[in-house]
This record gives structure tokens, sequence and C-alpha cells, in this order.
């Protein structure tokens, strides 16, 4: 035997394997791991205000007023669960992985957008029913109130946006 062979055999002749190596790390997976570590702000907010219309602004603006209060942060978008359904679930969908905590949720007439945020998220949603047109609100109170068992949305009074911020700052304030 030569110092330069690799696997010298024992006498009774049977090589002893070498230990096997370590497994290579999956390089090629890294940049999506480093990418949604990159997505994470330090200063993330913390509830996200969501409603159907840009013309529901005025009236969720109380709930944004609360948490500015209470040195809360939130981000405010508008998406309509009729009009832009697939950015509701891509939102809702990544809300949590993004450090969102709670959303609020606005709409007025058949408002469905509480009830579609829930569906596609485990973050507790505090829903607003926006006063309309016509039938006093009761048409976006009944929508957001009568969730279906297992798709939990807690509903607040119509147009009462200053309670769904006091509620999401009560659910932060517990986690
Ligand atoms: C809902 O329809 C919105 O939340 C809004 O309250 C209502 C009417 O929408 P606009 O016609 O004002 O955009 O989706």
């Amino acid at each position: 035997m030569s110092e330069a062979d690799p696997m010298p055999t024992p006498a009774h002749g049977v090589a002893i394997p070498e230990p096997d190596a370590p497994p290579e790390p999956d390089v090629e997976g890294m940049p999506d791991v480093e990418a949604m570590f990159e997505e994470i702000e330090v200063d993330a907010p913390l509830v996200g205000i969501i409603m159907g219309s840009a013309n529901d602004k005025p009236k969720m603006q109380p709930a944004g007023k609360v948490l500015e209060e209470a040195g809360i942060r939130y981000e405010v978008r508008v998406m309509s669960a009729h009009r832009n359904p697939d950015t509701v679930a891509e939102y809702c969908k990544a809300a949590q992985m993004r450090g969102l905590k709670v959303l609020i949720a606005g709409a007025g007439m058949s408002a469905a957008l509480p009830g579609v945020a829930a569906a596609h998220t485990s973050l507790p949603v505090v829903g607003v029913p926006i006063l309309g047109k016509s039938l006093g609100g009761i048409d976006a109170l009944l929508a957001i109130a009568q969730m279906p068992p297992g798709v939990p949305v807690a509903c607040m009074a119509v147009d009462g946006a200053k309670n769904a911020g006091l509620y999401a700052a009560r659910i932060i304030e517990l986690t």
C-alpha cells in the first residue's frame, strides 16, 4: 500500500466506506428565503386598514386616527372584493407573513370585503359596515354580521370605524 492509496483495503479484504459527506446546502432555494425576509420591514405596520372604495376613506379615517394616537403602525389600502378580487386575495394571504396582526375592513352596500378577507387569512378581521346611499346601511351591516360558521369577522356598528381602531388596538395589546 502506498501513502497515496485513497482507500486502503483492510487485511480481511472489506473496504471501509468513507462517511457520507454532509448534504450540500440548497443554494438554489436561498434567494427566495432572503427575499421573504427582505419583505419584513423593521417598521412594518401592525394593522392593515382596507376598504372597498376610495370614497370610503373619510368614513374609515377614524380608525387610523385611533391607531395613530395609540402609537400603532398601520397601512391603508383600497381594494374591492367585487372589483379587485385577486388583489384582495393576494393582500390577505400575504398579510400575516408581512407582520400584520389585524385587518380592519370597511365596505358599503353588498359589503363582501371583510368576509372575503377572513377567507384568505387567519388574522382577526374587524369589519366596518359603511352607510351607503340607500337602505340606511342595513345592507352592509347584514353582509358583514351574517358570516357563515368557520369564517369569523367582528362586526362594528354602521360607520363604526373608530371602534374598529380601538378594537384592533385591544387585540394588539393582547399579542
Ligand atoms: C363598496 O361599494 C365600497 O365599499 C363602497 O362603499 C360601495 C360603493 O363604491 P363606490 O361606488 O363609492 O366606489 O364596494
